[in-house]
C-alpha cells in the first residue's frame, strides 16, 4: 500500500464510547513495535501501539546508564526492510551509544509518521480474549480501553528489571540506581563512594565510566563474565567493504545465517589445528572486538563440545592475567564455572584495566556473599562497605517477564497465561501459545531472539505475523491459534536443539536461573536464525501446519502436526545434502559410486586422535584382506571390537568409517579392528559374509599380537556391516567359534524384503533410499540366495547368540528390519538392548562431529561394547554429553 494511503487508513481508527476499536493492538514502541506499526499500516490494518515510556525506543529508552552501547555492530543492528532508510542513516561508530540508537528510533518514527498511533505513557492492566466476538479486550491505565482482533506483544526480551532480592535494600539511605531504569537527567558520581552489584553486560559497560568519576568504586561480583574488548571506533573496513559491495546480498546472508550476522560456517575443528593456529585465530578474534566473530569463527566445535570450548576459556584467562596486575583480582575476574558463550559474553571498553585503578575494589561474592544492605552500605560475610550510592546492574526477568508478569493475559476458557506457563513458557515457534487465539509475541520464548541479532529476528517475526494476518483476512478467517500437538512438538524440538549447544551448562538469564523461584529451562531457540526462518516458511507452505483457523463464514481449517521431527542437526545435514543435488549413487555404477564416496568423505571432519592407528593384512575367506586398527591411548592389552563398515556390500572400505572407529575406540577404551572385506559386484554373496566370519576368527586368534586381551572378541557393524556382524555371530555359533562376547548392530540389514512400513515411509528423502537398497541387493545377491541366513540373518536361527545392542533410526528404510531383528533375538532368549534413535536417518549416528545429537547414542554403544567385554562402565571424560556440575547461583 502506498504511504499516503497508509496514513489515511490508520487515521480512520476511532474511539467508540470509551473503547478504542482497532484491528491490531501492539504493546511496546521499541525496535519491534515500530516496525509492526509501519508494516500493519502498509497491509491495511488499523493499529495502535501502547507504550509505557514517554517516547519510542523500548529497552533503549530505559537503559541510559553510562557506557550503554550496542553489542552487535550497529551496521547489523538496523532495520533492513526499506533500502532507502538503510541508505539514509549512517552510524557514527562500530557500536553506537544509547543516545545515538535513540536518535535512530526517533528518525524512523518521524520518517514513517508513527507517533500518531502510539499511546505513550500508557500500560495495559489486563488483556482478555472474548470468544463471542473473537476479539481481545485490553484494559489500559491511561485513556480508552481497546478492543482488537489481534494482540501483539512487542515487549522485548530484556525490559523488565529483576528486583534486587537482597535483604535491607529499603533501609539504604543513599541513592539507588538500576541500570535498566536510569534517570534521564544522568547521574554525577563525582566524589561519591559507589557500589555496583552485578557484572553482566550492563555492569561491565558502566563500571569503567563510573570508576572514572567516583571517589571509590566497589564492584560486587557473583559470577565473572567473559568480556571481550569492543575495539570501538569507526565500522571496521573489512565489514564495511563487505557490506557496501552488495548491501542486499549482505542482508540476505544475515537472514539465513545462524546468528543473524553474515559470517561463514566454520568447519575446522579444534584438534585439527595446532596450538599456534588456534592462538592466531583467537588473537584475530580478540582484535576484531566482535561477539559473533569470537562466538562462531574460532573452530567448529567451540559451541558444542566442552573440550573445544575450554581452549577459549584458557586463552581469555591469559588475557585477563596480562592486564590485571593483582593476581587475586585477576583470578576472581576469570570465569571458571561456565563454558564460553553459554552465558552471554560481554563487550567492554577498559573493563579489566579498571581494576588496576587505586579507587576500585572487587569483592568476590563467591567467597564472601552479601549478607544484607544497611542504611550506610553493603555487608558481606567478611566486610562492611559504606557507600553513598548503589547501582544495581542485576539484570532482567528475561523473555517471559515483560509478557507474563506485567499484566494478566486471559485466553480461551478463562485460562491465564501465567497458569499455562506455570512450568515454564510453552509456545509454538515462540510466536503463539495454544489456547490464546490471535495473540502473538515478537521474539518470544521459543524463538532465536536473544541468541541472534535481534534486528534480524524482529524483522522476520514482524513480517511473518503481518503476512499471516493479511492472509487470514483475505481468506475470511477471524482467528488463528496454535494446536497443542504443534506446541508439544516445538517443545521437543527446542529440547533437541538445546542438547547440541552448551547453554544447558550454565546458570543464566537464558534459562531463568537468575530469578529466584523462576522455573528453569532454556528459553531462546538454539537452532539458529536461518533454520528457524526456513521452519516458519515451511509451516506456511504446508498449509499453516500446526494452526487452527476459524471464521464466521468459512469452514474451519486445521492442519495439525509437528513441523520438525528430525533432530536439528540431522535436518541441517539433510538440507545440505538436498541442496547439493547429488546424483543417486545407483546412477554412477559401482566404481563411480566408490570414487564419489571417497571424494565425499574427504569433506567430513577428521576423527579425533586415538592412541595409535595402524594398518595390516589379515586372512579372509579367500585370501588376505586389509585391516585398520585403532588403539586407545591407555596402556593395553585391550579387548577387541571387530568392526565391519557400511556401504551396501558394494562401497566403502576399512577406512571409510574412520571417524566412527576413532570415536568408538576413544569412548569404549577398546581396540577397534576395521576389516576391509570383499565387495560386490566383483565378489558377490557370500563373499562379504564369509570374509566377516573368517576375519573375526583370524583376529581372535591373533589377538595378543594385535595388543588385545584375546578371545572372546566383540563384533560391530553399521548397515551392510551390521548385516555381516549379525551373520558372523550366527556362523560362529554354528561352526564352533570363535567365541563372540557381544554384537553391536547399527542400522543393520537383516532381511531381503522391502515391504515393512519403514521402507514405505522413508523410501525417499533420507539419503539411503529404497531405490539404493534395491541396487545394493541386486549387486550383492541373486534373488535365489537372498533368503539364506548369511544374507538375511533375520531368517536364521536366533537362539544362543551373543548379547546384542541394536541401534535403529526413525527415518531409515532399514528401521523396521533392525527392530524386527532385535525383537527376534529377544524372543529367542538373547539379551538385547535397543536404541531407537528419534529424528535420525540411516547415516546420522555415524556422522561424528557433524551430527552432535548422535553423541548420546554413541556413548550408549560404547558402554554396551564395554559391558560385552566385561569392562566396568566408563565415566566419560568431559564431553558434550556429560554435564559439568554448576553451583546454583548464590548471593
Ligand atoms: O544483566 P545480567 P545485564 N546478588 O543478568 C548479578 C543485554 N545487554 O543487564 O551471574 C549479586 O547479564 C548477576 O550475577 P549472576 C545482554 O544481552 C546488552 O548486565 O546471576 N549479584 C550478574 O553478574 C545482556 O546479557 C548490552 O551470578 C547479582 C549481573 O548481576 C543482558 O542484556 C548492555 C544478584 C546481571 O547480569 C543482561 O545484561 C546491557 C544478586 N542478588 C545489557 N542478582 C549491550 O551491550 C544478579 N546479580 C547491548
Amino acid at each position: 500500500m502506498p504511504d499516503a494511503a497508509v496514513a489515511a487508513r490508520s487515521s480512520e481508527t476511532t474511539d467508540s464510547g470509551t473503547t478504542q476499536q482497532v484491528d491490531v493492538a501492539v504493546v511496546g514502541a521499541g525496535f519491534a513495535g515500530l516496525y509492526l506499526l509501519h508494516r500493519l499500516r502498509k497491509a491495511g490494518f488499523s493499529a495502535v501501539v501502547i507504550e509505557k515510556a514517554g517516547d519510542v525506543g523500548g529497552t533503549w529508552y530505559w537503559n541510559r546508564y553510562p557506557g550503554a552501547r550496542c553489542d552487535i555492530q550497529t551496521m547489523d543492528y538496523s532495520y533492513t526492510f526499506d533500502p532507502e532508510l538503510d541508505r539514509e542513516w549512517t552510524w557514527s561508530e562500530k557500536y553506537a551509544t544509547q543516545p545515538e540508537i535513540l536518535r535512530y528510533f526517533a528518525f524512523v518514527a518521524d520518517r514513517y509518521d508513527l507517533r500518531r498511533d502510539i499511546r505513550f505513557g500508557t500500560g495495559v492492566k489486563a488483556a482478555n480474549w472474548d470468544d463471542a466476538s473473537d476479539r481481545w479486550l485490553l484494559t489500559t491505565d491511561n485513556g480508552a480501553n481497546i478492543s482488537c482482533r489481534y494482540y501483539i506483544m512487542a515487549t522485548g526480551c530484556l525490559s523488565t528489571p529483576k528486583p534486587p532480592e537482597i535483604d535491607g535494600v529499603k533501609d539504604f539511605k543513599g541513592a539507588i540506581y538500576f541500570t535498566g531504569r536510569w534517570p534521564h537527567e544522568g547521574v554525577d558520581f563525582t566524589g561519591k563512594r559507589v557500589a555496583v552489584i552485578g557484572t553482566g553486560s550492563s555492569g561491565i559497560q558502566s563500571i569503567p565510566l563510573i570508576a572514572e568519576q567516583a571517589a571509590h568504586l566497589t564492584v560486587f561480583q557473583r559470577t565473572a563474565s567473559f568480556a571481550l574488548p569492543a575495539q570501538n571506533g569507526p565500522s571496521p573496513d573489512d565489514r564495511k567493504t563487505y557490506f557496501e559491495a552488495d548491501r542486499a546480498a549482505y542482508r540476505e546472508q544475515a537472514r539465513w545465517s545462524m546468528a543473524g550476522v553474515p559470517y561463514p560456517q566454520e568447519t575446522a575443528v579444534s584438534w585439527q589445528l595446532s596450538d599456534a593456529e588456534r592462538r592466531e585465530r583467537f588473537e584475530k578474534a580478540w582484535a576484531a572486538g566482535d561477539l559473533v566473530h569470537i562466538l562462531t569463527q574460532l573452530w567448529a566445535d567451540q559451541g558444542v563440545d566442552v573440550d573445544g570450548n575450554a581452549l577459549i576459556g584458557k586463552l581469555i584467562h591469559e588475557k585477563i592475567r596480562a592486564v590485571v596486575k593483582d593476581p587475586e583480582t585477576a583470578a576472581a575476574l576469570s570465569p571458571n564455572d561456565h563454558p564460553f558463550g553459554s552465558k552471554r559474553p560481554c563487550l567492554d571498553t577498559n573493563y579489566y584495566t579498571t581494576y588496576n585503578r587505586p579507587n576500585v575494589t572487587l569483592v568476590n561474592l563467591r567467597q564472601e556473599p552479601i549478607k544484607s544492605i544497611t542504611a550506610t552500605g553493603i555487608v558481606t560475610d567478611k566486610r562492611s562497605v559504606d557507600v553513598d550510592a548503589i547501582v544495581f546492574a542485576t539484570g532482567f526477568d528475561a523473555m517471559t517477564g515483560a509478557i507474563m508478569a506485567v499484566h494478566p493475559i486471559t485466553g480461551r476458557d478463562g485460562k491465564s497465561l501465567s497458569s499455562v506457563w506455570a512450568n515454564g513458557p510453552q509456545s509454538y515457534l515462540g510466536l503463539t501459545v495454544a489456547g490464546f487465539p490471535n495473540l502473538f509475541m515478537i521474539t518470544g520464548p521459543g524463538s532465536p531472539s536473544v541468541l541472534s541479532n535481534m534486528a534480524v529476528s524482529i524483522e522476520q517475526h514482524v513480517e511473518w505475523v503481518v503476512d499471516r494476518l493479511a492472509a487470514l483476512r483475505d481468506a475470511g478467517y477471524t482467528t488463528m491459534e496454535a494446536t497443542e500437538t504443534a506446541q508439544a512438538g516445538w517443545a521437543r524440538h527446542m529440547a533437541d536443539c538445546s542438547t547440541v549447544t552448551l547453554h544447558r551448562l550454565a546458570n543464566t538469564w537464558y534459562t531463568g536461573a537468575n530469578v529466584p523461584g523462576k522455573v528453569q529451562g532454556l528459553m531462546p531457540y538454539t537452532g539458529g536464525v536461518g533454520p528457524y526462518r526456513s521452519i516458519c516458511n515451511e509451516i506456511v507452505s504446508r498449509g499453516m501446519l500446526g494452526f487452527k483457523m476459524t471464521g464466521p463464514n468459512v469452514a474451519e481449517q486445521c492442519n495439525d502436526g509437528e513441523v520438525v521431527r528430525l533432530q536439528p542437526d540431522v535436518r541441517l545435514v539433510l538440507g545440505m545434502l538436498a541442496e547439493m543435488n547429488l546424483p543417486p549413487f545407483e546412477s554412477l555404477g559401482a566404481q563411480g559410486a566408490r570414487d564419489f564416496l571417497t571424494e565425499f568423505n574427504k569433506g567430513r571432519p577428521v576423527g579425533r586422535p586415538v592412541g595409535e592407528v595402524g594398518t595390516g593384512m589379515l586372512q579372509g575367506a579367500a585370501g588376505p584382506l586389509p585391516y585398520r586398527l585403532y588403539r586407545p591411548a591407555t596402556p593395553g592389552p585391550h579387548p577387541i571390537v571387530v568392526y565391519f563398515h557400511g556401504g551396501g556390500w558394494v562401497l566403502g572400505d576399512e577406512q571409510s568409517d574412520d571417524p566412527f572407529c576413532r570415536d568408538i575406540c576413544r569412548r569404549s577404551g577398546m581396540i577397534v579392528v576395521s576389516v576391509g572385506y570383499r565387495h560386490a559386484p566383483e565378489h558377490r554373496f557370500p563373499a562379504a559374509a564369509e570374509d566377516g566370519y573368517a576375519a573375526t576368527g583370524w583376529i581372535a586368534e591373533h589377538a595378543a599380537e594385535l595388543g588385545g586381551t584375546g578371545e572372546p572378541v566383540v563384533v560391530a557393524g553399521w548397515s551392510a556391516g551390521g548385516n555381516i556382524a549379525a551373520v558372523t555371530c550366527q556362523l560362529a555359533r554354528d561352526r564352533g567359534g570363535p567365541e563372540i562376547a557381544g554384537q553391536l548392530l547399527i542400522c543393520p540389514v537383516t532381511d531381503c524384503t522391502f515391504d515393512r512400513p519403514s521402507y514405505v515411509d522413508n523410501a525417499n528423502g533420507y539419503f539411503v533410499t529404497r531405490g539404493l537398497m534395491y541396487w545394493f541387493w541386486d549387486i550383492y545377491c541373486s534373488p535365489a540366495d537372498r533368503t539364506d541366513p548369511r544374507a538375511s540373518p533375520l531368517r536364521g536361527n536366533l537362539a544362543n547368540l551373543p548379547p546384542a545392542f541394536v541401534a535403529t533410526c526413525e527415518f531409515d528404510p532399514l528401521r523396521d528390519e533392525g527392530i524386527a531383528y532385535a525383537e527376534g533375538l529377544a524372543a529367542a532368549g538373547v539379551p538385547v538392548e535397543q536404541l531407537q534413535a528419534r529424528g535420525h536417518f540411516h547415516s546420522s549416528l555415524m556422522m561424528v562431529d557433524v551430527v552432535i545429537t548422535g553423541v548420546g547414542g554413541r556413548v550408549k554403544m560404547a558402554e554396551a561394547l564395554r559391558a560385552f567385554a566385561g569392562l566396568p562402565p566408563k565415566l566419560e571424560e568431559r564431553g558434550a554429553e556429560t554435564p559439568i556440575k554448576i553451583d546454583a547461583a548464590a548471593g
